[in-house]
């Protein structure tokens, strides 16, 4: 009886403490869900050590992992004319934003690895070929005008679609995008810029300009997500105020921009059907080849296999310089170890 008592005493004790524990869980889960709550409701913002609920972290780690991946592979078409540029100032001004690519996607896996992400499987999964990253990136830069049109349609299709982001209700991803977006708008200046020189040059010199905007413009309006019917994440994260606006009404917004500013530059969009709706106070344009944007996130675009293997090259080729900082840190951390044991010493 008495070896009994004992055995059963301590495992009584265990499941009150475990019942408290749970209990308590409970209550902070609680307490973090009502905090949650308010801040949506007062449309503030959740930091990366307040309570959130797992779906609105899962939401947040594809829509963030995804541009950050987009940032990266987004680098590509635009490098392969670094060494083609037509002068020495283009030159300058192509790397610098191909650079400044690099820095959003890096300050976009951060904001991921505040969710708990760890950078390297991001990296491991976007080489493996599982993550997403924007289908505009899976079509080929032909001729100099496309860094035109890439500058002017592609990166002005970031700008409509990032500039309410900055008000995403998640901070570290708000605070990123406030200075993505000062720097998309610098790129969507220079691109619109090498259009109107291109524009305003020779006969063959206009053709080139307008055929580039011809093969980016149905890629660009793609950017924005499939339509409102077909977008199973937009109503979720609008209402989590991630999302601000659906994706059918960014990309009447965008077309309304380009209405405008394709007529300084001189060129035509590739459009018969763009009105805009009196009624509906909304700009509306032709048909999109969804099959062709469904085709593109399969895998099965003109590029997506050069650029993923042109990802994983990188990646092999920059292994020397990850083992180079991971072999400076240990030693960093082994002389302030030896120095806090001298000190205490
Ligand atoms: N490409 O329910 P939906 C740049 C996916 S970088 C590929 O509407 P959501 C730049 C979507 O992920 C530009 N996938 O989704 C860089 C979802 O699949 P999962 C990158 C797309 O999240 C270098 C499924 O389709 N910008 O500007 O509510 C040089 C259903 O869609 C695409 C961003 O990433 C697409 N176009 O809305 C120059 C902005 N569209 O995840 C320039 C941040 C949709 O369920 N992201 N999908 O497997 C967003 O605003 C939103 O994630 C999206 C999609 C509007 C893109």
């Amino acid at each position: 009886m008495a070896a009994q008592n004992l055995q059963s005493v301590p495992a009584e004790l265990s499941r009150g403490e475990s019942q408290e524990q749970s209990q308590e869980a409970a209550q902070r889960e609680a307490d973090g869900q009502a905090n949650f709550d308010r801040v949506m409701a007062e449309d503030s913002r959740i930091e990366p050590r307040d309570w959130m609920p797992d779906a609105y972290r899962k939401t947040l780690l594809r829509q963030i992992s995804q541009h950050a991946h987009s940032e990266i592979i987004g680098m590509q078409p635009e490098a392969n004319w670094i060494s083609r540029a037509p002068s020495l100032k283009r030159k300058a001004i192509l790397m610098a934003k191909v650079q400044d690519e690099a820095g959003h996607g890096l300050y976009l896996y951060s904001a991921a690895e505040t969710l708990g992400q760890n950078r390297d499987k991001m990296t491991a999964d976007l080489i493996a070929g599982k993550a997403r990253y924007s289908s505009i990136f899976n079509y080929p830069a032909l001729t100099w005008a496309d860094m035109g049109a890439i500058g002017w349609l592609v990166d002005g299709a970031a700008i409509c679609n990032q500039v309410p982001l900055c008000r995403a209700s998640y901070g570290p991803y708000g605070r990123a995008m406030v200075r993505i977006c000062k720097e998309e708008s610098f790129h969507q200046r220079q691109g619109f810029e090498i259009l109107l020189e291109l524009s305003h040059g020779t006969p063959e010199q206009k053709q080139m300009a307008q055929d580039a905007v011809n093969r980016w413009y149905a890629p660009a309006l793609m950017m924005f997500g499939p339509p409102d019917d077909d977008s199973p994440n937009s109503r979720q994260s609008m209402a989590w105020n991630i999302k601000r606006f659906s994706n059918d009404e960014l990309r009447s917004r965008f077309v309304g921009m380009m209405v405008e500013q394709v007529r300084v530059l001189g060129l035509t969009l590739p459009d018969s059907e763009i009105r805009f709706n009196e009624e509906t106070r909304k700009w509306e344009h032709g048909p999109l080849d969804w099959n062709e944007f469904k085709e593109v996130l399969a895998g099965r675009g003109p590029c997506n296999a050069q650029r993923l293997e042109r990802r994983r090259e990188a990646h092999d080729d920059g292994a020397w310089v990850r083992e180079a900082a991971a072999a400076y840190a240990a030693k960093r951390q082994a002389k302030q170890s030896m120095t806090t044991k001298e000190y205490a010493a």
